[in-house]
């Protein structure tokens, strides 16, 4: 049986991986870390550390002291903070991939998940159904040490047969966990501000058309190609993955289909030139082919989750 580190298990997308992981494994093979954790649930579901994931020998101790052989490092600084603490985020986001792929290169442990993002991607890529294999010219901080991470996952498998696996996420909306940092968290603030409040000022401008993805289908890809057979992951940096794409606009009015009384203005900050210097919609042909990905919602599904899971949160 294998036995499963996760590192930034207290983040948006750790948390869900972190119950997921334990439905199907069992709580005793899956334990979660963070440098801190607000999150009871996590903490108090199966086995926690406390870890820093720049940290090297604090990453080795855990591995040793729990046999785990496998990784999901989901610990980073995203887009809109990192370009406030540009070093950090470089510092965060490359320091952890360096350890945990030294760690599998030293024969510590034997497969690692490490997520990249649609971020990758900059001003001069095709910016319609972007291809897996295009110009790369990212902008963001967060998105360089995301292209760079690509290229060293790459070379560790080629060089070291290192069995890391690697998605470029779009934005990813969830009712559980915020978000925290990132250009796409409007996306998951306006269900918030929509159940709450009944307006929402959004940052980024109405036609702003941006890749997303349910928790629910992030969850299942980031499992499905752990799974897969090694000889069906031909690609070694990141694969691209897509669900939906769609602009505040869009979103607001699928909202507004539930919550009539619901409304929307519009102040883009900084996060505006993040926004559209990104794809609008990406071809994800390559992992639908080589690991069978396919997605399950669409917008309007997604709302209605959205909607019926957070009234019962603020009931
Ligand atoms: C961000 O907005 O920074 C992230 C991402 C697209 O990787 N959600």
């Amino acid at each position: 049986m294998s036995k499963v580190l996760i590192i930034g298990a207290g983040g948006q997308i750790g948390s869900e991986l972190t119950y997921k992981l334990r439905e199907i494994h069992g709580s005793n093979n899956i334990v979660a870390s963070d440098i801190n954790c607000s999150n009871l649930d996590i903490v108090n579901s199966g086995c926690f550390e406390i870890l820093d994931a720049k940290d090297y020998d604090a990453i080795k101790n855990c591995v040793e002291k729990h046999t785990i052989d496998t990784i999901y490092l989901m610990a980073a600084m995203l887009s809109a903070t990192g370009e406030k603490h540009p070093m950090m985020a470089w510092d965060l986001n490359m320091n952890s991939l360096f350890h945990v792929l030294n760690l599998a290169k030293e024969g510590f442990i034997k497969k690692v998940f490490w997520p990249s993002s649609i971020a990758v991607f900059g001003p001069t890529t095709p910016s319609i159904n972007t291809p897996q294999h295009t110009i790369m010219e990212p902008t963001t901080v967060y998105g360089i040490t995301k292209q760079v991470g690509e290229r060293w996952c790459e070379y560790y498998h080629k060089q070291y047969g290192v069995d890391v696996r690697s998605i470029r996420y779009p934005g990813i909306i969830s009712w559980k966990t915020l978000p925290g940092g990132g250009t796409t968290d409007y996306a998951v603030e306006i269900y918030h501000k929509a159940i709450l409040d009944k307006t929402y000022e959004c940052f980024l401008s109405e036609e702003t058309k941006l890749p997303m993805m349910f928790m629910d289908d992030a969850i299942n890809a980031t499992i499905n190609i752990m799974q897969a057979p090694s000889e069906n992951i031909k690609i070694r940096s990141s694969y691209n993955l897509a669900a939906i794409s769609f602009t505040p606009k869009e979103i607001f009015e699928s909202i507004r289909a539930q919550i009539p009384d619901f409304s929307m203005t519009y102040n883009p900050d900084f996060r505006q030139a993040i926004a559209d210097s990104w794809p609008k919609s990406i071809d994800d042909t390559t992992a639908r082919t080589d690991w069978n990905w396919k997605h399950k919602y669409n917008l309007e599904l997604m709302t209605k989750e959205m909607i019926s899971q957070l009234e019962k949160k603020y009931a």
